[in-house]
């Protein structure tokens, strides 16, 4: 249940950080420079640098999609579950989460570290820049969290308790409406290029590929293998390099929720998919190739770390045979959500810049594209191999 709360302004900032001395320690509420950066469908993000050069983030959540405006209300308990992903992130996989600072509950207010040396991967994508240890990474990451809230050394009554203090309703409903079912019926939040209606209409009647998206909604809202991501796409990650440092920084996490691990890679797979596309369009040779290795890069990097991390397992019930199985089902899984995560961005709402920024004469030709694909990946995903992926967009 949320409460009323006061939204966070350039102009609050310094006298709501006095007051807490935990962050007041980090930032002179004195001499500080404000700036709002919040440029996703959600929240308010604010930047805090003092004379010094210290810096902290502040992130709000507001009772609506920002994107939307109060027209579309929505809870501002999301930082709540944002806030507990975050933690579980950091004490997951260190390397590849922020630093939490801490929450406010009573505002909605999450404080964290200032990743603004950082450039969110999806705006480098799109300026040629693949950085495809980013993708290893990110494998890396997804694997740590199932390794460190999943069956490998969770018995499940550990996971029922957790799984039941983060619910995150509302944050769950939303994606099954945008991913799995908005798209796939005559809705106010759909719009497409009038040259590729024709397309949507036969995606929408092809039976295997809309029974391959029940399946996806299924697995989503009835699996529990970990604590996911839950909208892992590229704009949720940030990349380069800190103080002469790499780093691949996993941000956002406030759709997390107990579900599918492959939810998490799709999600990624989805993303890359768009990503090749924009390359392609723009003839731009050198990235698309640089682009079409990031889903193997993902796939390896989850492997490499989930096998290592199986062989310290705990559970002393899991069987080798059964890890070889479950990586069979994963595999399939996070085809099949790859191709549901990129077609909600070509049909629904919150579409991607990847293709959105494409110039008009490229751009239905490149929403056709990733349509067709996402088809062939949900029809074939059996067979297909995550590190060919994006081996052939004509297929
Ligand atoms: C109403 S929220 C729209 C989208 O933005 C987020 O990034 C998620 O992808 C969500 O589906
Ligand atoms: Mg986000």
């Amino acid at each position: 249940m949320s409460h009323v709360y006061e939204p966070l302004t350039a102009a609050t900032i310094p006298a709501y950080i006095a007051r807490q001395p935990h962050l007041s320690a980090r930032v002179n509420a004195d001499s500080l420079d404000v700036t709002e950066v919040g440029d996703g469908n959600l929240n308010l993000v604010f930047i805090c640098r003092d004379d010094l050069g210290q810096s902290i983030v502040l992130k709000q959540a507001l009772p609506y999609v920002r994107a939307a405006g109060e027209g579309w209300p929505l809870t501002p308990e999301r930082a709540t579950a944002e806030a507990r992903g975050l933690r579980a992130g950091r004490s997951a996989s260190p390397e590849t989460s922020p630093e939490p600072y801490g929450y406010d509950e009573a505002n909605y207010v999450i404080a964290m570290e200032d990743l603004s040396a950082l450039t969110v991967w999806r705006e480098e994508l799109n300026v040629g820049h693949a950085h495809g240890d980013a993708s290893d990474q990110c494998g890396r990451h997804i694997a740590r969290l199932l390794a460190s809230t999943g069956p490998l050394d969770l018995d499940p009554a550990e996971i029922r308790v957790e799984r039941g203090r983060l619910p995150n309703t509302a944050m769950c409903e939303i994606t099954e409406a945008l991913v799995f079912t908005e798209p796939y019926i005559d809705h106010e939040h759909n719009s497409w290029p009038t040259a590729v209606g024709g397309l949507i209409a036969e995606l929408r009647a092809d039976a295997a590929y809309r029974a391959g998206v029940e399946r996806c909604k299924r697995t989503f809202l009835t699996t529990a293998e970990c604590l996911v991501h839950g909208d892992l796409h590229t704009g949720s990650v940030m990349v380069g390099t800190d103080e002469g440092v790499d780093r691949t920084v996993v941000i956002d996490p406030e759709f997390c929720f107990y579900g599918p691990v492959a939810f998490d890679l799709g999600a990624l797979f989805g993303n890359y998919l768009v990503a090749a596309v924009r390359a392609a369009a723009l003839g731009q040779h050198d990235h698309r190739a640089a682009v079409q290795r990031l889903p193997g890069g993902t796939w390896r990097g989850f492997e490499t770390e989930l096998r290592t991390r199986w062989a310290q397992r705990s559970s002393p019930t899991l069987t080798d045979h059964s890890l070889e199985q479950w990586f069979v089902d994963i595999r399939r899984q996070a085809i099949s959500f790859g191709a549901c995560k990129a077609a909600r961005r070509m049909i629904g709402f919150a579409k991607v810049s990847d293709i959105e920024s494409l110039p008009d004469d490229v751009h239905a030709d490149a929403v056709a594209v990733v349509l067709r694909n996402a088809r062939r990946w949900m029809l074939n995903a059996r067979e297909l191999d995550p590190t060919l992926l994006l081996e052939d967009l004509d297929a």
